[in-house]
């Protein structure tokens, strides 16, 4: 190859690379994210973004134009040591960095800043599901986090069993969840919506299946959510089918391991299921909440979820795993 082609080539393999570089730009998620602290991170990002972007395109201009004007000429340049420059080109980096770290933590400072009204929510990860407690609301849920929009929340997050990683990207950041310690992480939502994540630390079989979503809503329509989960379910459901259900439910050892409250199931290995007819969905967004998938999930939950940590229930009748299903279904 003579030296003008190699040249060309250099060239479009320098914009090759970098189009390539930048196709993978595009705001994702976490840029748009919808808390207002989420707000703040993306703001850093693009700050950082567009300051190295400028920086890139400065030396590739100079490396550009030095490979074009210089091409062929084959006397080196015999200048040495030109202090000036010297001094730009230290000064303007460590200015350049010295303004980024400053950004990044005034970012931190107020991604951090707790407020003193935040409701604070218990997000405990476990294999393989989300737990959530309002200790100050007296509700317990999973997978589903609802939160107030516009109003101050605190998350204090922490491991059951081994690190997860609650990562909900339209939050605009993520944060480990560590067995004996708690991590917060404050939000406030910026607009009502339905928002999903996923466990983002590699944590065991179901690690994909860990889903989580987050259901931002106008203070009303929180704090009727509420209403609605302080109920416990200690009055006897309507039909004898459900009655039949709540009996088979207290009867086998579904109460060792799952809570519904109003009765004597306090277990604590699974989810909350005192308003578990109000989730859309079972075993953390593994399949929608229908009464066949219940059916399914309760006579063999490691056929929908390999791994889980719920025995399967085949041992029961029809009759027993139908009661079950609509005592569960009833309970929103
Ligand atoms: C050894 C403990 C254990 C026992 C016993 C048990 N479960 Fe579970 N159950 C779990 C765990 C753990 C999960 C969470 C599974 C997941 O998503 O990974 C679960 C999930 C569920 C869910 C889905 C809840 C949700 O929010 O996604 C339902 C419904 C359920 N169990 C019903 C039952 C019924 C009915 C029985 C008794 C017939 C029962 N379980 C017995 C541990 C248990
Ligand atoms: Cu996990």
């Amino acid at each position: 190859m003579d030296r003008r082609r190699r040249l060309r080539a250099s060239v479009l393999l320098v914009l090759a690379v970098g189009l390539v570089a930048l196709s993978g730009c595009g705001p994702s998620e976490s840029l748009n994210a919808v808390t207002k602290q989420g707000h703040k991170i993306s703001d850093l990002w693009y700050i950082s973004f567009i300051l190295t972007a400028i920086v890139l395109a400065i030396i590739f201009g100079v490396l550009i134009y030095a490979m074009i004007k210089f091409h062929g000429s084959h006397q080196p340049s015999t200048r040495v040591g030109n202090t000036r420059l010297e001094i730009i080109w230290t000064v303007i980096p460590a200015a350049l960095v010295t303004f980024l770290f400053i950004m990044s933590v005034r970012t931190m400072l107020a991604v951090d800043e707790t407020h003193p009204d935040a409701i604070v929510i218990d997000v405990t990860g476990n294999q393989w599901w989300w737990d959530y407690t309002y200790p100050s609301l007296g509700v317990t849920t999973a997978y589903e986090l609802h939160v107030p929009v516009g109003k101050p929340v605190q998350l204090k997050v922490t491991g059951g069993d081994v690190i997860h990683s609650y990562w909900v990207p339209k939050l605009g950041w993520k944060m480990d969840t560590i067995p004996n310690k708690v991590n917060t992480m404050n939000l406030t939502a910026t607009r009502a919506g339905t928002f999903d994540g996923a466990c983002a630390e590699f944590c065991g079989t179901q690690h994909a299946g860990m889903r989580m979503r987050v259901v931002a809503q106008p203070p009303d329509e929180f704090d009727a959510w509420v209403k609605q989960q302080q109920q416990d379910a200690s009055a006897l459901p309507a039909t004898s089918l459900e009655r039949n259900g709540r009996a088979t439910f207290l009867s086998q050892t579904c109460a060792i391991c799952h809570t519904v409250n109003g009765t004597s199931a306090q277990g604590k290995v699974g989810p909350d299921l005192t308003h578990i007819g109000s989730r859309s969905t079972i075993g953390s967004g593994e399949v929608l909440n229908t009464p066949a998938n219940l059916e399914a999930w309760i006579r063999d939950p490691a056929s929908i979820k390999p791994g889980v940590l719920m025995p399967g229930y085949d041992k029961l009748s029809d009759q027993q795993i139908k009661a079950l299903v609509a005592y569960l279904e009833g309970l929103k």
